[in-house]
C-alpha cells in the first residue's frame, strides 16, 4: 500500500498518528537501532528521519540502520536535498511555504527530485510552515526565514489553503526542534478546518497532555523528537502514544 495511504489509514483507525523524529546526525548509532526496534511496540506509527543540518558523513549508513531495525514506515524529513536516501519508504517533499527563500521553496526540491525518482521513494508533497515559538530555532536560522507570528492565525490559514491549491497533500506546522512553545491550539484548529488537509504538528511538545490537546484541536499527526531522542524512556513513549491515539476530535 502506498505510504500516504498507510498514513491516512492510521489517522482513520486511531484518530491521529504518532511520528517519532530521529536525527541520524545527533543520535548515537546504538541508540538509533534500539529506539527504532522498540518504537512499534510502544505505539509509534512512523519514524521520521532528518535534520536541519547534517554534519555527519555517515548519514546514509545511519538511515540504513534505522530502516533495518523497524517494520514501521521510515519517512525522510529532509533539511536539504543532501538527505535523500534509498533507505526509506518515502519522503516528506517539503516546501517551506511560510518563507520567501527560493532555495527552500523550489531549489532544493529540484536538486532532490531525480534521486527520489531513482530510488523509487514515495514523495508526499507537504507545505512546511514555521510558527514563532519563543526563540530563534535552528530551522529559522538555517533557512534564513521568519516564522509566522503565533497570534497571526489568519496568515497561517491562507498559507495552508495555498498549499492545498498547489496540490500539496499535507501541511506541517513547525514550532522547531526543542522549541519553548509548541504551535498554538487555536492555530491548529483554524488551519485544519480552513485548508482541509491533514495537519502535522511538531516542535516543543513536551508531554502527553500537550499532545492530546493538539490532537483534540485538529492535528492529524504529532511529531515528537527531542523528548525521546536521547533517552530510552519507553514508558513516556507509550503514554504519548495513548494520548495521541485517544484524543481525536469528534466531528458531528
Ligand atoms: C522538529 O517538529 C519536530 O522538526 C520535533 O520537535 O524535537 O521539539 O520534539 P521536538
Amino acid at each position: 500500500m502506498p505510504l500516504f495511504e498507510q498514513l491516512l489509514n492510521v489517522r482513520e483507525n486511531k484518530g491521529a498518528g504518532f511520528f517519532l523524529l530521529l536525527d541520524p546526525d545527533r543520535v548515537e548509532k546504538s541508540r538509533l537501532v534500539d529506539v527504532s526496534e522498540s518504537a512499534q511496540a510502544f505505539g509509534v506509527d512512523a519514524i521520521l528521519a532528518g535534520s536541519s543540518t547534517v554534519t555527519a558523513s555517515n548519514y546514509d549508513a545511519r538511515m540504513a540502520e534505522i530502516k533495518r531495525a523497524t517494520e514501521l514506515p521510515v519517512v525522510i524529513f529532509p533539511g536539504s536535498s543532501g538527505q535523500v536516501s534509498k533507505h526509506a519508504d518515502g519522503i516528506l517533499f517539503l516546501s517551506l511555504i511560510s518563507g520567501r527563500n527560493p532555495n527552500y521553496l523550489i531549489e532544493e526540491q529540484v536538486k532532490g527530485a531525480p534521486l527520489i525518482k531513482a530510488y523509487g521513494l514515495e514523495p508526499i508533497p507537504t507545505g512546511y510552515m514555521l510558527i514563532e515559538s519563543g526563540k530563534l530555532t535552528s530551522v529559522q536560522y538555517v533557512s534564513g526565514t521568519l516564522p509566522i507570528p503565533r497570534k497571526k492565525t489568519d496568515i497561517a490559514m491562507v498559507h495552508a489553503l495555498a498549499a492545498n491549491y498547489l496540490g500539496m497533500k499535507m501541511v506541517y506546522l513547525e514550532a522547531g526542534s526543542g522549541a519553548e512553545l509548541s504551535v498554538p491550539e487555536e492555530m491548529v484548529t483554524a488551519v485544519s478546518e480552513y485548508c482541509g488537509l491533514p495537519v502535522i504538528v511538531g516542535g516543543g511538545i513536551k508531554n502527553p497532555d500537550d499532545a492530546s490537546k493538539l490532537v483534540a484541536a485538529g492535528a492529524s499527526f504529532i511529531v515528537i523528537g527531542t523528548r525521546l531522542e536521547f533517552e530510552n524512556d519507553f514508558g513516556f513513549m507509550s503514554e504519548m502514544a495513548d494520548a495521541i491515539h485517544s484524543s481525536a476530535r469528534t466531528i458531528i
